[in-house]
């Protein structure tokens, strides 16, 4: 099964009700790039990538597009059935940018599952659930909004929260936390507050400070991995990276040193779903929890999200972030990725398990093969 086309659209997601606010951006629309590919038995596969805008990670839009563009030539011809050999592939034609390859990646998932008539969840270890547990990111906001929209989710199904913190006073956000636990405390709820790189230990520290008794963990607060070994033993709230969680050796210095207890893990972040099982793996082999998300997307990148998720042993899984609730229209009208009571029922077709429509992207603005 062999490449014959490849194709790279730019796509806009408008942001419903935006903007969205975390701390390192504050975004109104994303463009994704999507791709697809053809094989020559007539097979096509899809993929795709989306920063939440150009100063979340170093990963921006129009890098996924030159970065596709860089490899395509090079991966006319090359056989799908192996997704080790391709990602061994793609490094001999571009140095990093695994944002992009993991686009191919997902593409090639998608196509390897068509081609056998399994679930890309089949292809990466087995589901362990057909219904994956989901979370709601809150933005910035005003801390008794924040409380409102935390309990609205709760009664909603969501087993689990995530506030958004940071670049602002840091009472403003204690006072946020301590109002959102007055609100969800004692409904069973986990709760992820997450910084996004902005915090500085001192804000930090005070925020576990004076929080003792609210059992939540801190993701991704300072901007640096050493920032978190620094103040790591001086903190009573359990750690999660997301954004350090660059590639699979720093994962694997950070589970080795003890820098953290979890992670908030991109599936393009990390490569694409190969290296996300490994990632997965790892986690397990240390009892980590870690959710299996992406920065933003359409219904591609939430079906990756989705197959991936459900192969993570459920006692780890902390569930797997998707950008369907501000977006207002899906790839697949018909099987789409969709959230109900806070769960995503993970989809029966083969491959992802939905197909595009692909009218919603226009022309491509790079055609190879
Ligand atoms: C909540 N997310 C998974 C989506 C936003 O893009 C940011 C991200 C995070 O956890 O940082
Ligand atoms: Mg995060």
């Amino acid at each position: 099964m062999k490449i014959v086309e490849i194709h790279v659209y730019s796509h806009d997601l408008p942001v419903r009700d935006g903007p969205y606010r975390i701390a390192s951006s504050t975004v109104w629309s994303l463009q994704s790039t999507i791709l697809k590919l053809v094989t020559d038995n007539g097979l096509v596969g899809w993929g795709e990538t989306c920063p939440v805008g150009p100063t979340y990670q170093p990963q921006h839009a129009l890098g996924a597009v030159a970065a596709l563009s860089e490899m395509a030539p090079g991966l006319l011809g090359a056989d799908l059935t192996h997704p080790l050999a391709l990602r061994r592939m793609m490094d001999g034609l571009l140095c990093g940018h695994n944002y992009a390859k993991a686009a191919v990646d997902i593409a090639a998932h998608d196509l390897l599952g068509r081609h056998y008539g399994v679930r890309v969840a089949d292809l990466l270890g087995g589901a362990a659930t057909d219904r994956v547990p989901s979370y709601y990111a809150t933005g910035i906001g005003e801390p008794d909004e924040i409380a409102r929209i935390a309990a609205d989710k709760v009664d909603g199904g969501f087993p689990r929260l995530q506030i958004k913190i940071g670049n602002r006073p840091v009472d403003l956000d204690i006072e946020t936390v301590r109002k959102v636990w007055e609100r969800v405390g004692g409904r069973g709820i986990r709760l992820a507050i997450d910084g996004n790189r902005s915090l500085p230990a001192r804000d930090v520290l005070r925020l576990s400070r004076e929080c003792p008794d609210i059992p939540f963990v801190l993701e991704q607060p300072t901007n640096t991995l050493e920032e978190i070994a620094a103040i790591r033993d001086r903190i009573h709230h359990g750690i999660y990276l997301d954004e350090n969680g660059e590639d699979l050796s720093v994962v694997l210095r950070a589970v080795g040193q003890g820098l953290c207890d979890g992670f908030g893990m991109k599936v393009t972040r990390i490569g694409g779903l190969q290296a996300m099982a490994t990632f997965r793996d790892i986690c397990e082999a240390r009892s980590l929890p870690h959710t299996c998300d992406d920065s933003w997307g359409g219904d591609i990148i939430a079906a990756a999200c989705t197959q991936i998720g459900a192969t993570v042993q459920p006692r780890l899984c902390e569930g797997v972030w998707i950008a369907a609730p501000y977006i207002d229209r899906h790839y697949d009208a018909e099987n789409g990725i969709r959230i109900e009571d806070g769960h995503i029922r993970l989809p029966s077709g083969p491959g992802l398990g939905i197909v595009p429509d692909e009218g919603l992207f226009g022309s491509p603005v790079a055609s190879f093969g």
